[in-house]
């Protein structure tokens, strides 16, 4: 067979192999075995320096056609196979199938934790404030009976921005700033965030409180105990047991630290014989401060001098580890989505 006829040959035998090829890699051998350099274009190709010179431009001539034309042969046929491959995808698409759900985040547990504590006082009657978290001095002890050089003032270890200005160490300028706009009868509470010198496997530098104000007249410490009682009864439950401690802050007077029977061991202290792990044994959990606002700080915002009320403060931390069972209070501040997703 001479060479043009070889070379006129390739392009159906060519088109009959695409005819099988329904993979790229089919199409890929095919291209190899055509147009491969030691394919079957390249083997009639390495025989023209064997013809006589006259017949050599018109081979060269039909080897550069038969080329062009296996190329685009191949090139169509990939186009072919592509827009098959499309149309099958399109096909088995169903796009009425839900898309994977990203997760969009949830309420952090000191964020729950304060939101249920809140809405506890709020159904008994209190309203909710806020404040800055930098204070002035004055706010932050002054106004609480806390003159400078008092010694209670070594009570909270203070981070300091200026001699005169502080981080608050406890919500309860909210509630003094709360006095100086509001006339009595007031009953407030002022949820946020504290910070203090203190850095432990149990304290950390910032943490939250729920601090409480309740005053007007012939507030007593009666209204106290039965606010408080309902508060830890609707927080921790209907059977839970509330007792009062004496205590001491600088700006209440009386004062008094608030227990709850455990809710592990319901305040038996043991179960199956071994201590509870959650109140050491004790059968009772402290969880909050509270007393009669000493009438010293009443004279700070001009409040009339018979008036009464009482106020209390409670740790966010504290409270969420005991309702969700957590015993390191670092899994707070760790931000691990593992830990905060469980949370609803
Ligand atoms: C005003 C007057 C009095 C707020 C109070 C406590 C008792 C208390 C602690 C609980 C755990 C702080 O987070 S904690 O470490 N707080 O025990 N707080 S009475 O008394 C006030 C507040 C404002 C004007």
């Amino acid at each position: 067979m001479d060479i043009i006829s070889a070379l006129e040959s390739l392009a159906p035998e060519l088109e009959q192999g695409l005819n099988q090829a329904s993979t790229a890699e089919d199409l890929e051998s095919l291209r190899v075995t055509f147009l491969g350099r030691k394919g079957r274009l390249a083997s009639i190709m390495s025989a023209l320096p064997s013809l006589e010179p006259a017949e050599r431009p018109a081979a060269g001539k039909a080897a550069n056609r038969v080329k062009e034309e296996l190329t685009s042969l191949f090139e169509a046929h990939r186009a072919k196979l592509l827009a098959r491959a499309e149309d099958e995808f399109v096909q088995r698409f169903d796009p009425t199938l839900p898309g994977r759900q990203p997760w969009e985040g949830s309420s952090h547990p000191i964020t729950l934790t304060m939101e249920k504590i809140c809405s506890v006082f709020q159904k008994l009657g209190f309203d909710i404030e806020g404040g800055p978290e930098v204070e002035t001095d004055y706010y932050n002890f002054e106004a609480l009976n806390l003159p400078p050089e008092h010694p209670a003032r070594d009570m909270q270890d203070t981070l300091y921005i200026t001699d005169n200005i502080v981080l608050r160490t406890q919500t309860s300028a909210v509630q003094v700033h709360a006095m100086e706009r509001r006339k009595p009868p007031l009953a407030i509470v002022a949820p946020g965030k504290v910070y203090r010198r203190d850095s432990d496997i149990t304290h950390t530098p910032m943490f939250h409180q729920v601090e409480g104000l309740m005053v007007g007249e012939n507030v007593t410490l009666a209204h106290l105990r039965g606010i408080l009682t309902a508060f830890c009864q609707a927080m921790f439950g209907a059977e839970t047991r509330v007792r009062f401690r004496p205590s001491f802050f600088p700006f209440t007077e009386p004062s008094a630290e608030v227990d709850i029977s455990c809710c592990l061991c319901h305040g038996k202290g043991h179960s199956n014989g071994t201590p509870c792990r959650v109140c050491k044994g004790t059968g009772w959990l402290e969880i909050l401060g509270c007393g009669m606002v000493d009438p010293a700080v009443y004279a700070y915002v001009n409040y009339p001098a018979d008036i009464t009320g009482f106020a209390f403060g409670l740790g966010v931390e504290r409270v969420a580890m005991l309702t969700y069972g957590l015993g390191d209070l670092r899994m707070f501040f760790e931000n691990d989505a593992r830990f905060l997703r469980q949370f609803v």
